[in-house]
């Protein structure tokens, strides 16, 4: 197989090395961006993008000024109405010897031409520079290119260990890099709670501390590491990295888990819960079984909690967890099953229904979106639901078929948590699974000879899940994530037809560079 010289991933829908411009050009100190004020952000991106590692300034010109001096090459910015089939998230990007120049439909699209014009460059120009011993140059070419999906995710968990703003930031960079466009943050789970919420400060106050964790397996001989952990993120720090996202086309999708992984909430509030006690926030992995009580008082607790959820996440769908929810407390408690036969509910799968089904008209009164895991659809999918299905695809399937929206997650394709070599013994503690690099990429989001074409619409994307229980610190999560979500990032935006291992694994020995040079602790791969 022979593979043309151009290393970006995801790989671009069409790319051709310009026949007419054969060879390379180079940025210059007077190369300046041209653009209309209208585009002022996106420009201003890309000028804030190429600064530091150039030393040069970059000027931003609108399309009315007389034009740059000759012989000073530019890059051109440019809002096409007429590429609208190339939707909002595509662009066009033409390299050469006279103009850079990316044109769209929309910002999106001329963001994500950035993007890409940004790896054709040398992978120095992600550092912090000035870098004076590099040639800025990049290859003539003509790439057209759109998403195959529009969710495109990676799911950061917080709960199991708390990462500080600044690598939050540093994590939406990457996902941006790789044209990812969700973050789906799991906030609240047993083992803690992570978002500031006004009305109940013992949220934050005791939820968001537990006394210490469990640094292995679960199992009986695994100690605790006698070491608090404890975190938050303000509500301050939070409408920062939804804006800081948003300027990067990612829209964070809070998880806030209900009726299950409860437990850190109900050590604050166990008037909420299904027992007298009140639970500790839990210092041990695995599945718990702390259910909210079903009833009105939780509904108002959870309703006032979302409502907070919505004033700072504008994401269209908000995540309600819903798995795991094993139904002991609610099937061992009198009042709670008067509770289901008065609502004439057949069993506690159904009491479940009911109440995320509550839970999505509330969302969908205020416009937005429930999705929930794949345990949503056991005693009757809500309507309007949506499903993320982790446990795999048959939830999807069925969901799917039943025509409601699904994102997929399957463990056997995305649990990025999972080993990356069959070797465990040289691999850092993970949950005990293999999941390789090739695994990922093998996997077709859109289940072909399993779905119909009609059904595989509402296949909304594909999302990598970094599960944290063994991730205590940010470079084991980077471990983690890359380069496996290089792999996701593409089965994600490149169309099926065009994705070949091997081509990518070429063009990842380049991409690898990339993240050196951002400091991204991957595992190197074989
Ligand atoms: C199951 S996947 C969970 C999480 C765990 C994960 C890995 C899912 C929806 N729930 O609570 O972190 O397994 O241990």
């Amino acid at each position: 197989m022979s593979y043309h010289p151009i290393a970006v991933i995801p790989e671009p829908e069409k790319v051709n090395v310009n026949p007419r411009f054969p060879g390379k050009v180079s940025l210059s100190e007077h190369t300046a961006i041209l653009a209309d004020s209208r585009l002022e952000k996106v420009a201003l991106f890309l000028q804030s993008a190429l600064r530091p590692a150039t030393g040069w300034s970059f000027p931003i010109r609108s399309g009315c000024e007389k034009a740059p001096p000759v012989g000073s090459r530019h890059i051109h910015l440019v809002l096409d109405e007429e590429l609208a089939t190339l939707k909002d998230e595509g662009y066009r990007l033409s390299v050469s010897w006279t103009e850079i120049r990316i044109s769209a439909p929309a910002d999106t699209g001329l963001f994500y031409g950035i993007q890409t014009l940004l790896q054709l460059l040398p992978p120095a120009v992600y550092g912090p520079g000035p870098r004076l011993d590099v040639t800025w140059a990049l290859p003539c070419v003509e790439i057209e290119d759109r998403p195959r999906f529009a969710w495109r995710g990676a799911m950061l968990d917080s709960v199991r260990y708390f990462y500080p703003v600044a690598f939050i930031r540093k994590f939406i960079d990457a996902l941006a890099l790789h044209k990812l466009n969700v973050l789906h943050w799991h906030l609240t789970d047993d083992q803690g709670w992570r978002v500031e919420i006004r009305k109940y400060p013992r949220l934050t106050e005791v939820a968001s501390r537990r006394p210490e964790s469990q640094p292995g397996h679960v199992s009986p001989e695994t100690k605790g590491d006698g070491t608090p952990h404890q975190g938050y993120y303000t509500q301050e720090e939070i409408r920062e990295l939804v804006a800081y996202a948003a300027e990067r086309n990612i829209t964070i999708v809070p998880e806030i888990e209900m009726p299950g992984h409860a437990q850190a909430a109900l050590a604050a509030y166990p008037e909420y819960g299904c027992t007298e006690e009140a639970p500790q926030v839990s210092t041990a992995w695995g599945v718990h079984h702390y259910l909210y009580h079903p009833g009105d008082e939780t509904y108002a607790f959870l309703t006032d909690i979302l409502d907070e959820i919505m004033e700072l996440f504008p994401s269209p769908f908000i995540h309600i967890g819903g798995d795991e929810a094993v139904k002991t407390q609610w099937n061992e408690c009198a009042e709670i099953q008067a509770l289901r036969e008065g609502l004439c509910l057949k069993d506690s799968h159904e009491l479940q229904s009911y109440f995320i089904g509550r839970i999505g008209k509330y969302l969908s009164s205020h416009g937005r979106r429930l999705i929930g895991w794949d345990e949503i659809i056991e005693g009757g999918l809500p309507e309007d639901a949506s499903v993320m299905s982790w446990r795999g695809t048959s939830g999807a399937v069925a969901a799917a078929k039943a025509g409601h929206d699904v994102v997929m997650a399957p463990t056997q394709y995305t649990y990025l948590d999972f080993y990356q070599s069959a070797e465990v013994e040289d691999e850092p503690i993970a949950l005990g699974y293999y999941l390789p690099l090739e695994k990922v990429y093998s996997f077709d989001p859109a289940l072909p000879g399993v779905l119909g074409e009609e059904e595989a619409r509402h296949v909304l994307g594909v999302q990598g899940q970094l599960w944290a229980e063994f991730l205590p610190s940010t470079s084991l999560l980077e471990y983690m994530a890359f380069p496996r979500l290089s792999a996701l990032a593409e089965i994600a935006w490149t169309p099926a037809g065009q994705c070949h291992f091997a081509d990518f694994v070429h063009r990842l020995k380049k991409h690898l560079r990339r993240l050196d040079v951002l400091d991204i602790r991957y595992r190197p791969i074989d």
